[in-house]
């Protein structure tokens, strides 16, 4: 099995993808950093398609071969036509929360699409331990980007940027001073960054087990096959987690939280 030194690289390397293309992570981070924090990561987030050789099980298997284990919950996005399963680790690496988009709910042009993209894979790049953050391996332009974003925004993302990491969260729980969720969204937007008000700014509640908030993401420059745009990137997320009744912390996720979360990649 790779071993912990290899998964804190590996880690590493998502990191550095996820902060090269979105310097408004790397920001938000050196504040946490200049204030004094120490800050670790809750979770990554990866975004995928359901299908035979792509679907969240492709993305998976690299963080099973470091000894993640597939949580039992399962969260169903009905309207956005999403399934997520999140993957933890028995020392406490950062969980991974994975989606799909179901493309056998979507519309005839978002399938006919993605499958086209799909067609255009080498089919053994999904093997290779840095599928997970290998980019897109198809050619894209920006129509046919705003139409899949005009139907699923999550579809114009996953087409836009392939594989990478979509957002990784800071631990609030590990956190000195910025221990409040309501305390640490006051600190971001007074840094000038925009927070994702969907469904109001904090997800959960400490009964639910689980306080989440995120920032939107920026515009980034994205090259397309027909020339360089401007669209939404990648965001950062923030999570405070509660006690369970045998006093360990909840690890999961709350659909109906995540169901907004996801809207962070919207344009805004
Ligand atoms: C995932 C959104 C859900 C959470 O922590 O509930 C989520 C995504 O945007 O891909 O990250
Ligand atoms: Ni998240």
């Amino acid at each position: 099995m790779a071993n912990n030194t290899n998964l804190t690289t590996y880690m590493n390397t998502m990191w550095n993808d996820y902060v090269q293309m979105n310097p408004q992570a790397q920001k938000i981070h050196n504040l946490f950093t200049h204030a004094g924090e120490h800050v670790i990561n809750d979770h990554i987030a990866l975004r995928t398609f359901k299908h035979p050789k792509l679907g969240l099980q492709s993305l998976a298997q690299h963080f099973l071969k470091y000894g993640y284990k597939e949580s039992e919950q399962e969260y169903f996005f009905t309207e956005k036509k999403l399934y997520a399963r999140h993957y933890e680790h028995p020392e406490g690496y950062p969980k991974i929360f994975i989606s799909e988009l179901e493309l056998d709910k979507v519309s005839p042009f978002i399938r006919e699409t993605i499958d086209n993209c799909i067609n255009q894979m080498n089919p053994d790049v999904v093997n290779h331990e840095n599928f997970v953050f290998s980019g897109k391996h198809w050619v894209t332009n920006h129509q046919t980007y705003l139409k899949l974003a005009a139907e699923s925004e999550y579809a114009s993302w996953v087409y836009a940027y392939g594989f990478r990491p979509n957002h990784f969260t800071v631990s609030i729980n590990h956190l000195r001073n910025f221990n409040d969720i309501h305390r640490l969204n006051s600190f971001i937007k007074q840094n000038d960054f925009k927070l994702n008000s969907s469904g109001g700014e904090i997800k959960g509640t400490p009964a639910e087990l689980l306080e989440q908030s995120s920032t939107m993401a920026a515009e980034i420059q994205v090259q397309f096959g027909d020339g360089i745009y401007a669209i939404p990137g990648c965001y950062y997320e923030f999570a405070k987690r509660y006690p369970m009744t045998n006093g360990q912390l909840y690890q999961g996720f709350i659909a109906k939280s995540a169901d907004k979360i996801f809207e962070s990649t919207n344009k805004s």
